[in-house]
């Protein structure tokens, strides 16, 4: 049988953590003959920690045969030794009265800390996720404070967005989800985030042309992705826990294990594709292959969609703009 590899999870005792950390366990992010140690971090607070310890109570009674080995931490030197994979969910929600400048300053002293430790102590072959918000700046700040590790593996998740926008297709053409091919989410894990159906097919025949309706375009579907998490939020009273942690299984899977010539969205660090600055934590469409994701490249981008990409860059460049004195 395999030798087990080491997934760090931050934010774990969250609710995110918790409907995702059963799913790594029984085998659903790194395949079934795959055993895991998982290696958890919580802020050292005594409410969270113990939140902690009761989350990994039920791991424990779960007795998932692949769950090698279960680890609590407080220091993300500790939680992320000789890491595998590093999924970094938590991360500082927006409290009242807080400004986005204080949002991203709080969230770079958490991103540039996380990256230094994984720099220092973790698998030089670690890939990393970044679901905490604001997911797309968040790892550009741990790539950058990052210098040993390939940037490359620093990653966002924009993962839930393009199942959102697969969703949204598939109940509008009457069809399965599963049947939906390339479709991509461009840009930053946010409400300017561009879904991308132009490319899309259903059973072959093109998306766009089956819906046919620029305006629903515009108007409903790009809006109704964009704002899916404060739909959410409105309904349930508490933000998307569920459905975030199933795009990040999708996220890491895909990586890890290919997406056998599918596309699939990421946020990575552009190199300069579609006319991104290189460095920027982008949404792209990327296939998956042998541990190694590749950008799609060579689409041709339309005058809504460039001004829509425009728009989702700006944002991204605004944040970066925000930290960099931080960095
Ligand atoms: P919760 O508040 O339930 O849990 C977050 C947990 O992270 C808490 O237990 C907290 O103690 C812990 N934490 C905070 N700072 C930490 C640090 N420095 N080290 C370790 N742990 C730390 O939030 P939850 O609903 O689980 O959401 C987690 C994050 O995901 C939020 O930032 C949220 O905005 C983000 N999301 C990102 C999504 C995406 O698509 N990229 C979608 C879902 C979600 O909104």
């Amino acid at each position: 049988s395999k030798a087990p590899v080491r997934v760090a999870v931050t934010g774990a005792a969250g609710q995110i953590g918790y409907a995702l950390l059963f799913r790594i366990a029984s085998g659903e992010m790194l395949g079934k003959d795959q055993p895991v140690i998982l290696q958890l971090l919580e802020i050292p607070d005594e409410k969270a920690q113990n939140a902690l310890k009761g989350v990994i109570m039920e791991l424990e009674d779960c007795a998932f045969p692949l769950l090698a080995g279960i680890e609590a931490h407080s220091n993300p030197e500790e939680a992320f030794k000789d890491t595998d994979y590093a999924l970094l969910v938590g991360a500082r929600p927006r409290g009242p009265g807080m400004e986005r400048a204080d949002l991203l300053a709080a969230n770079a002293a958490i991103f540039t800390v996380q990256g230094k430790a994984l720099n220092k102590v973790a698998s030089r072959n670690v890939k990393v996720l970044v679901v905490g918000n604001p997911a797309n700046t968040n790892a550009y700040i741990a790539m950058k404070s990052a210098p040993d590790l390939p940037a490359k593996n620093f990653t966002a998740m924009l993962r839930l967005d393009h199942n959102r926008a697969a969703s949204q297709i598939a109940a509008k053409t009457g069809t399965a989800v599963g049947d939906i091919r390339k479709l991509t989410v461009w840009g930053n894990h946010s409400p300017t985030m561009y879904a991308d159906y132009r490319f899309a097919t259903i059973n072959g025949a093109s998306v766009k042309d089956t819906i046919n309706d620029q305006v629903w375009n515009a108007d409903t579907f790009l809006p109704t992705v964009g704002k899916r998490g404060a739909a959410i939020i409105a309904a349930r009273g508490l933000s998307s826990a569920a459905s975030a942690a199933n795009a990040a299984i999708d996220h890491m899977r895909d990586w890890a294990l290919g997406s056998n010539g599918e596309w699939v969205t990421m946020g990575v660090p552009s190199n300069g594709e579609y006319g991104i600055p290189a460095g920027i934590v982008f949404g792209f469409p990327v296939t998956t292959e042998n541990g190694e994701y590749k950008i799609v490249e060579g689409l041709e981008i339309d005058a809504f969609s460039q001004e829509r990409i425009n728009i989702t860059l700006a944002e991204l460049q605004g944040e970066a703009d925000g930290v960099k004195h931080l960095l």
